[in-house]
C-alpha cells in the first residue's frame, strides 16, 4: 500500500485525539509507515567524513583547556549530524571518539557495560591496562576493552598520543543498559594482551581442556595484521578483497559481541565495491590514501587521508579506490554485522 493511503492523524477529530492521549494511547495507522517503511529502511545515519587534520588542532586545544582530572576521558566525539550531534552516535549502534592523552597523564580505571576498542592513531609511549594486562599502544594496534573488564590508560612517553575509540554505546544506551563503575589502579599481572602463543597456531590447554575466556586476546598488534594482509595479497594475486577479521583466536568467533572489526588492504590503484549490506560501517584509514563513494539516499564521496574516519549507513554500497598508484592502502573497518547476524536481520543486497 502506498504511503499516503493510510489515514493521517489530522483525519481524526481533535477531541478523539485528546481522549487517546489522555489515556496514553496512540493510533498505529498514521504512524505505521514511519516505523516500518516499504522495501528498505530509512537510516538516519548520514554518510559523514571526519578529517584528522581538521580535528587534531581542536583535540590538542582540549588538552590545554581541560586537565585530564576534569575530563576523565578527554575525547572529541565524531557525531553523525543525521542523528543530531547531541546524540553522540556515528550510527544506530556505533559511537566514535578521538581521545587525547598527554605525557604523564593517567585516565583512571573503570569498567562499563558498553564494549569498546581503541585503534591507535598517533604517538608512542601510552598503554592501556585491560583486566590486569598492560597493553602497549602503537600506531594501528587494536586494543579491546570488552564489556565488564577494568581498563585504564597511562602515558610514559614524551609527545601526545591519540587514538580512535569505537563503542557500542548507542545500543547500550538505547537498551537502558549503559552504566560504569569506578575502580582502583589495577595490579598488573603477566601478559601484554597480545597472546603471542596463538601465532604459533597453539592455544592454552590446561589438562586437555580448552580455555573458556570470552576475551582471551586483548591487543592485536598492527605489525602482525599488516604483515598478514601483505602475505594474503602476495599468496593470492587474484584475491579481490584482501581483508582479515579480528577474532577470538581460541574460538574463531568475532572479537566482540556487537560490533565487528576488520582490516582491509587495497592494492596499488585498486577499486573495490563493497555490496550494500544491512549494517552500518565505519572506515578509518591507517595508511595510504583512499577515495570512498557511498551510494546512500544522499550519495557522498570523500577522500580519506591518513587517520581520517568516515561512516556509511546500512543498505548502501560503498566503493573504495586506492588513490595511490604505487603503494597499498590499509583501512580499519568497524561495523554492526555481529549484531545484525545475532538478530537474524543481516542482509547483503548486492
Ligand atoms: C570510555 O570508557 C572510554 O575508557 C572512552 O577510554 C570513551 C565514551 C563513552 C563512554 C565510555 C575509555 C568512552 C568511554
Amino acid at each position: 500500500m502506498s504511503d499516503n493511503a493510510l489515514g493521517r492523524m489530522e483525519d481524526l477529530p481533535a477531541d478523539y485525539r485528546a481522549a487517546l492521549a489522555q489515556q496514553n494511547l496512540v493510533p498505529l495507522w498514521p504512524n505505521l509507515r514511519a516505523v516500518m517503511p516499504a522495501g528498505t529502511p530509512r537510516p538516519a545515519t548520514r554518510a559523514t567524513h571526519w578529517s584528522y587534520e581538521g580535528l587534531k588542532p581542536l583535540l590538542l586545544k582540549a588538552g590545554e583547556l581541560t586537565p585530564i582530572e576534569k575530563a576523565e576521558r578527554r575525547v572529541l566525539v565524531l557525531a553523525n549530524p543525521g542523528h543530531g550531534l547531541e546524540k553522540m552516535q556515528a550510527s544506530a549502534a556505533i559511537y566514535l571518539g578521538m581521545q587525547l592523552l598527554l605525557p604523564g597523564e593517567w585516565a583512571p580505571s573503570h569498567r562499563h557495560t558498553p564494549n569498546a576498542v581503541r585503534m591507535v592513531v598517533e604517538g608512542e609511549g601510552a598503554w592501556t591496562t585491560v583486566d590486569g594486562e598492560k597493553c602497549v599502544m602503537r600506531r594501528g594496534d587494536l586494543i579491546l576493552t570488552p564489556t565488564g573488564l577494568w581498563h585504564e590508560h597511562g602515558h610514559d612517553g614524551s609527545a601526545p598520543v591519540v587514538w580512535l575509540d569505537v563503542l557500542d554505546l548507542p545500543l547500550m544506551f538505547y537498551l537502558e543498559a549503559s552504566y560504569h563503575v569506578d575502580g582502583q589502579r589495577q595490579q598488573t599481572r603477566a601478559g601484554s594482551g597480545d597472546r603471542a602463543h596463538a601465532r604459533g597456531g597453539v592455544v592454552p590447554m590446561p589438562v586437555f581442556q580448552r580455555g573458556s575466556k570470552p576475551y582471551p586476546m586483548l591487543r592485536y598488534p598492527w605489525t602482525d595484521v599488516r604483515a598478514t594482509l601483505e602475505t594474503l595479497a602476495t599468496d593470492d594475486p587474484a584475491l579481490d578483497a584482501v581483508q582479515v577479521a579480528y577474532v577470538n583466536p581460541e574460538t574463531g568467533a568475532d572479537a566482540q559481541n556487537v560490533l565487528g572489526y576488520s582490516a582491509l588492504m587495497l592494492r596499488p590503484g585498486q577499486t573495490l565495491r563493497l555490496p550494500a549490506r544491512s549494517p552500518a560501517s565505519v572506515f578509518h584509514l591507517i595508511e595510504g590514501s583512499v577515495d570512498v563513494s557511498i551510494e546512500a539516499t544522499a550519495p557522498q564521496a570523500f577522500r580519506l587521508a591518513e587517520a581520517d574516519t568516515c561512516c556509511a549507513p546500512g543498505y548502501a554500497a560503498v566503493t573504495l579506490t586506492n588513490a595511490a598508484a604505487d603503494r597499498p592502502s590499509f583501512l580499519f573497518i568497524a561495523d554492526e554485522s555481529p549484531l545484525h547476524r545475532k538478530l537474524g536481520i543481516y542482509e547483503m543486497r548486492g
